[in-house]
């Protein structure tokens, strides 16, 4: 009893030191601003945000004179919360310094629940998510299908890339050809790649030109290390598995965006542990699983959970190997994890 109380006051009191600390670095961000504004801006112009950095943000300019350097910029009091990839309005101080003043619409975004269920935006006007994976740390089905979820929700194109492929070895090679096979089965782009010995770089470079991608995937499974590969003096930061997990150290800390010398663009972001689907609701989630596109609505029942119900269109699709054991277990684990609810 004693013990749960201390937690509670402790936490209290972590809670307490974090918003002090949060007010204050906004006082200053305010004070910036204010001083910044009080002097000589440079006139509004577009920029994009390749990077984000707690309350500050790096804009690369995209017009006039300065076109293709980097701002470090404060922000706006009450602008929305901006991610890499976004496009905004801002204005330049005189030290590589600058504020943003509007944040412009996106035309797409990629967005997942924080720790505490809130709504993040990732990546602001990707066109394709290239969903990472490894044979090392162990892939997880349903993590994929997760993204798959998340990509066709958000209109956006997924690519599935296999990296490591040098690590394919005689005990995963049959595991690895299986899972491969699902997706291969549904359609989904696909590539193996090494961004160790360079196997499939090209192809993937093709596949990433003319693009605004943005790479997602479990922490480790070498989304820093293909974009170094793939960018001859870009040299971003890449983290050793931990020994103890075989899991990745959670190297990258922010999403940052990269240009390819001949137009496309590539941002690369944090791996993750999870990825929560709470802001998806269920008709959406059905809907995420193309191969349920044309099953939906054929149920004996319109509110058919597709669980055990007589008449099921998705479970005599299962029976006939129209849909596939995996994707069927992914789709009821994803459903079971949302709010009560929507279930
Ligand atoms: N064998 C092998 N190892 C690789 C390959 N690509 C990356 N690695 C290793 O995998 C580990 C993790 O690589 P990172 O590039 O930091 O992985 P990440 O996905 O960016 O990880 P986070 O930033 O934490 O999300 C490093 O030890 C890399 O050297 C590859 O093609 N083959
Ligand atoms: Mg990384
Ligand atoms: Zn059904």
């Amino acid at each position: 009893m004693a013990k749960r109380q201390l937690n509670r006051r402790q936490s209290w009191r972590i809670e307490k030191i974090q918003s002090e600390r949060a007010s204050r670095a906004a006082r200053r961000e305010s004070r910036a601003v204010e001083a910044l504004e009080g002097g000589d801006l440079g006139p509004e112009q577009t920029g994009l945000v390749i990077a984000h950095f707690g309350v500050q943000v790096e804009v690369e300019a995209l017009e006039g004179e300065t076109a293709g350097q980097v701002f470090r910029c404060h922000l706006r009091a009450n602008l929305p919360a901006l991610v890499t990839g976004d496009q905004v309005v801002w204005r330049p101080g005189n030290q590589g310094d600058g504020v943003i003043v509007a944040q412009l619409p996106r035309s797409s975004e990629l967005c997942r629940p924080d720790m505490r269920g809130q709504l993040k935006p990732v990546a602001a006007n990707v066109d394709q998510i290239v969903i990472v994976f490894a044979p090392l740390p162990e892939p997880h089905a349903n993590l994929i299908d997760r993204y798959l979820v998340a990509a066709e929700h958000a209109g956006i194109r997924p690519l599935l890339l296999l990296n490591k492929a040098d690590l394919i070895d005689a005990q995963n090679r049959e595991s690895l050809q299986a899972l491969l096979g699902v997706y291969r089965k549904l359609g989904y782009p696909l590539l193996e790649v090494s961004a160790h010995q360079g196997d499939g770089l090209e192809r993937l470079k093709q596949a990433l030109d003319d693009h605004v991608s943005v790479f997602v995937g479990q922490s480790g499974v070498g989304k820093s290390s293909l974009v170094n590969g793939l960018l001859p003096g870009v040299d971003t930061r890449v983290g050793a598995l931990s020994e103890l997990t075989g899991k990745g150290t959670h190297t990258t800390t922010t999403a940052r965006l990269f240009h390819f010398p001949g137009g496309g663009q590539l941002i690369d972001s944090p791996g993750i542990r999870e990825f929560g689907l709470g802001h998806v609701s269920r008709a959406d989630i059905e809907a995420g699983f193309i191969e349920f596109g044309e099953l939906l609505g054929h149920c004996r029942f319109r509110d058919c959970k597709h669980d055990r119900e007589p008449g099921c269109a998705l479970l005599q699709a299962l029976e006939d190997g129209r849909v596939q054991p995996q994707r069927m277990a992914s789709y009821r684990h994803i459903v079971a994890s949302l709010p009560e609810d929507d279930y």
